[in-house]
């Protein structure tokens, strides 16, 4: 059997797969995708807003000109070493994003409803310490040229080890992304792949004499590119390794992300960014 997609509605996709975050875990497929989870025109109608409000600029206009991703939103992993500042940053996107997308559906509404929607015996919280204080709800990246993924997993638990944060104590750790918009070109450029390999620490050392994508290669480890269009939801387990080409050309790839955390005998699930 090929290692394919699964593309329907969130009834059928229950009916194929009664756990679906647990059919990513054992990777009976690679990813669910919702098509149409979010008008495309409002997609675009928040692009226009963010660029009004000065939220999104080209980098390569701005400060010394070097090519980095926009974010709109709180960043976890870049802000996590110093909690203070990780929770006032996340208490400041919760304070914007509550007026953001006035006028429009609520896009960071409906991942966690379509997340909830796929759980149904779960309930999808944003990530909080014991103490209440949250964590950011999602974020906005835009991808100017150049500017993408190498392959990589994500696990706060396995990876980053930020034990002294509470999403990094569940078991499972997934990732939605929602298309706002895509680069102009044709190729790769920002269309994801993700390969059938979960991080383990035995490949961990088997990585330390070689590249993931030798080892992918040699090994000839099973990859899907996902193909969205403006509005299309896709979730996968982060835990696998998975790449984003970099962005070819002057059009920005622009997604809305969560990252989210899971243990089967966890009633709650944990979303932040
Ligand atoms: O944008 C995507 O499709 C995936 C992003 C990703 O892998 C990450 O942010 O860690
Ligand atoms: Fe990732």
């Amino acid at each position: 059997m090929t290692w394919s997609p699964t593309e329907a509605d969130v009834d059928e996709i229950l009916a194929l797969h009664p756990q679906p975050l647990m059919a990513l875990v054992h990777g009976e497929t690679p990813a669910i995708v919702l098509r149409g989870a979010y008008e495309p025109v409002d997609c675009e109608a928040l692009m226009k807003r963010f660029r009004e409000r000065e939220l999104l600029y080209d980098p390569r206009h701005n400060g010394d000109g070097r090519p980095r991703r926009v974010d709109i939103g709180t960043s976890f992993g870049s802000h996590r070493a110093d909690r203070e500042k990780f929770h006032a940053h996340s208490t400041q996107t919760h304070e914007l994003f509550s007026t953001l997308f006035e006028g429009y559906v609520d896009p960071v509404k409906v991942v966690y409803e379509k997340l909830a929607a796929l759980v149904p015996d779960k309930t999808v919280l944003t990530a909080r310490e014991k103490d209440g204080r949250l964590y950011g709800p999602a974020i906005f990246r835009i991808y100017h040229e150049d500017l993408g993924h190498g392959p990589h997993y994500d696990s706060v638990r396995k990876r980053s080890k930020s034990f002294e944060y509470e999403v990094a104590h569940f078991d499972h750790q997934f990732a939605a992304v929602l298309c706002l918009q895509n680069s102009d070109d044709v190729g790769d450029s920002g269309e994801p792949t993700l390969y059938n390999c979960p991080w383990t620490p035995r490949l961990q050392q088997t990585l330390e004499g070689t590249t993931f994508a030798d080892h992918a290669e040699a090994h000839a480890i099973e990859r899907v590119q996902i193909h969205l269009e403006p509005g299309d939801l896709y979730f996968f387990f982060s835990e696998n390794y998975h790449e984003v080409p970099a962005v070819c050309g002057d059009r920005p790839r622009a997604v809305l992300a969560i990252f989210f955390a899971m243990s089967p005998d966890r009633d709650e699930i944990y979303v932040w960014s």
